[in-house]
């Protein structure tokens, strides 16, 4: 081998073309590696491409899909050897040197290496030079080489013969069966090679795949047709035979009710069943079709949807609910209706309840109803007498039938709302950490990048109207949730008490119901969770990185100390030892009032310090792991260190040094303090539930208006 040429069809992913160059520029082999960039249609990036790689080989062909694009490039490649690599996916990191070195050990004609969604990242750094990692075999072909050839270095003069006819499906196989035609065997790569970019919402543009419809079915009939006359050999007619089948089996009736007209699909439909009347089978699915009665074969299908669905009724119960919901949905919606939640249940708090209790003042003809995931206390009860527990019964009916549902997190996709129930989400926080669609890679339990992503941007498009705490939330929640609704750009309604008259009556009345002591100052140390630290989907254990007897021994006489865990944090706090000093207030209901008491937060990459900065009281970081919560875990979306108000420290020591000198020490952060107000607290003044309800009862605000005016 002496060259590679790689070549990369440019159609509508122009932005994403540059990356995919990089990553093949950023290879450094001891041969020539050529790059052709195919522009299939026409394109305003090509001058662009041309100044920026000047080394590329360009060509530009009018829109006649991605084989002809590739054949094109096959063309006009030097190298002896071929990479068809997709203007969306990249090349990993080591990937020619790994097709160099198996080319070295075999000789193979086609060396097919191993694929890797992008954002799994981690896998591509496998050591290539530990042989445990770098296997190569011989492999004989089979009939799943016919999907695809990502991944595959192939011999040009394999490629000499690619049949000339135009197709906008099966680039891929048409491509493979010409190369298997020539070949017995193949070289495969136990490395990756390939990164594949998968869309996780339709923000990011859509796949060929996504775009596949009934005409893809006629196509594989007819490349079924023409590869089968010119197949002489008996293997590779049984490999295209399977292929058929396969994809028959696995995407023939979701095609073909991706069309509009009936007698469209009674005619594909005839097409497929008279190839596979061709081709035994066992699967009864294939046999319904090939008896090619589209008629018995619709009634085979609903007989085998309507066992799977009694199957998995019956296995989950949980669709109790759900028929339940759907059931309620029938009944009319109730105007006066409005939900409150805040984090799942789990609390009475947060912006939910600061506009809960405007709305319980100014409406009194609104029935406001409030969700727990568990009992609540009398006290809480006795502020909210209207409560339901999260999936009961009763819950169901709520959900169904309210017109208004205003929540601080996602809901579940399954209770999907009705299109007359205005949905407000509040959220709960300024994003400091990386978020829904902007997160590259994901650590939760029970989930990975992509499902999350789609969850989360499917979940965001459900919502009418969302609080942006400032001019910065705006922008990033636009991205990360994907969200085109209404922004209110109006604060956070939680903070509103952080604005209240009277506060030295509110802080002794709070300090006495935690017991705390009148004469002792209060640090309140509030962390956020850890993605990669769980115990199961949804809840999360959190070490305790500061050392409680040395704050104790301290800072003991002047100070006590609240510990408040994140709401997703599921142990309690071992504070044994340090009764008096410090406090477990992770189940009390509202951190604003935890605020309010305290002197002096400890927190880290919480948003929490966004909100207490409104209070302007000394604010500290304590940053233990701030390079794994950074770079690994999450990223974040501005400098950090450059940003916050207040000292980024690592250990108990640096902390107690800090809080004995923090009338000194804390003048030093005046100046960043003050820009970061400006920056993210300049639309709090006490007011904005008011303005958010404004919105929401636009028609209830004008009418107390009339009703004044006409007293
Ligand atoms: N919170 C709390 N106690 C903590 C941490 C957080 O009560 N120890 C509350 C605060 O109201 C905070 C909110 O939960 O603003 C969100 O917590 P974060 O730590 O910021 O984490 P997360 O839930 O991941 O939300 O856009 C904001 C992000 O989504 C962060």
């Amino acid at each position: 081998m002496n060259s590679i040429s790689v070549i990369i069809p440019v159609y509508q992913t122009e932005s994403q073309a540059k990356a995919a160059i990089q990553s093949v520029l950023d290879q450094h082999v001891s041969i020539p590696v050529e790059i052709v960039v195919v522009f299939d249609g026409p394109s305003s990036y090509v001058d662009d491409i041309r100044a920026l790689y000047p080394t590329c080989t360009i060509i530009e062909q009018s829109h006649q899909g991605v084989y002809a694009a590739r054949r094109n490039g096959v063309q006009a490649a030097s190298g002896d050897y071929v990479i068809f690599l997709d203007s969306d996916d990249i090349l990993a990191p080591r990937a020619l040197y790994t097709y160099i070195k198996a080319y070295e050990k075999s000789r193979g004609e086609v060396i097919i290496g191993k694929i890797s969604p992008v954002y799994n990242k981690k896998k591509w750094l496998m050591p290539i030079d530990d042989d445990r990692y770098f296997f190569y075999s011989r492999t004989k072909f089979n009939s799943r080489h016919l999907t695809t050839i990502h991944g595959w270095m192939i011999k040009k003069e394999l490629l000499q013969t690619l049949p000339s006819f135009e197709t906008t499906w099966f680039a891929d196989t048409l491509i493979a069966h010409t190369v298997i035609s020539q070949l017995t065997n193949i070289t495969s790569v136990n490395y990756i090679v390939y990164g594949r970019n998968s869309r996780s919402t339709p923000l990011d543009g859509q796949s060929l795949f996504q775009l596949r419809d009934i005409t893809t079915l006629s196509d594989i009939s007819r490349i079924y047709g023409i590869l089968s006359a010119e197949t002489k050999d008996e293997e590779v007619q049984k490999f295209l035979n399977t292929w058929y089948k396969r994809f028959i089996s696995k995407r023939g009736r979701t095609l073909l009710e991706r069309s509009s007209s009936n007698t469209q699909q009674a005619e594909v439909f005839n097409h497929v069943a008279y190839d596979l009347k061709r081709m035994p089978s066992k699967s009864k699915y294939l046999q319904a079709w090939s008896t090619g009665s589209y008629a018995m074969f619709k009634l085979y299908i609903t007989a085998v949807k309507t066992k799977r669905s009694l199957r998995t009724a019956r296995r989950k119960k949980i669709k109790n609910g759900l028929m339940l919901y759907r059931l309620f949905q029938k009944m009319p919606i109730k105007d006066n209706l409005v939900l409150f939640e805040s984090f799942l249940g789990r609390s009475y708090s947060d912006n939910p309840k600061a506009l809960y209790l405007h709305l319980k003042e100014k409406h009194p003809e609104l029935e406001l109803v409030w969700i727990f995931a568990q009992e609540p206390s009398d006290e809480v009860k006795e502020a909210c007498p209207n409560w339901v527990l999260r999936n009961s019964f009763t819950y169901y009916q709520y959900m169904a039938r309210a017109k208004y549902w205003i929540f601080n997190t996602r809901q579940p996709l399954s209770l999907k709302k009705r299109e007359e129930t205005i949905y407000l989400q509040t959220w709960h926080g300024t994003p400091l950490k990386r978020l829904g669609l902007d997160m590259e890679d994901v650590h939760m339990a029970g989930t990975n990048a992509i499902r999350y992503k789609k969850n989360f941007y499917n979940q965001a498009q459900e919502w009418n109207y969302l609080i942006s705490p400032n001019a910065y939330s705006n922008e990033i929640f636009k991205s990360a949730f994907g969200f085109q609704n209404t922004m209110l750009e109006t604060g956070y309604p939680r903070n509103d008490l952080l604005y209240a008259d009277n506060q030295a009556g509110l802080i002794s009345e709070i300090k006495t119901r935690l017991n705390i002591p009148a004469d002792k100052k209060i640090v309140l140390y509030a962390p956020t969770w850890r993605d990669d630290e769980f115990i199961a989907r949804g809840k999360y254990r959190f070490d305790l990185q500061l050392n409680l007897n040395e704050m104790q021994a301290r800072l003991g006489d002047e100070y006590v100390v609240l510990l408040r865990m994140h709401y997703l944090i599921a142990q309690n706090m071992d504070i044994s030892g340090h009764e008096g000093f410090a406090y477990d207030v992770s189940s009390y209901g509202d951190i604003a009032e935890l605020y309010l008491i305290s002197d002096i937060l400890i927190t880290d990459y919480s948003s929490v310090f966004f909100d207490y900065a409104h209070l302007q009281r000394p604010m500290i970081f304590f940053t233990y792991d701030l390079e794994k919560y950074a770079s690994t875990l999450r990223g974040f979306y501005f400098d950090f260190e450059e940003v916050v108000p207040g000292p980024l420290l690592k250990e108990t020591d640096q902390v107690i040094d800090y809080i004995e000198q923090i009338d000194t020490k804390s003048v030093a952060y005046q100046e960043k303090y003050d820009r970061f107000l400006e920056r993210f607290c300049s639309l709090d003044d006490g007011t904005a539930s008011e303005r958010v309800l404004a919105e929401l009862f636009p028609s209830t605000a004008q009418s107390t208006v009339e009703d004044e005016s006409t007293e």
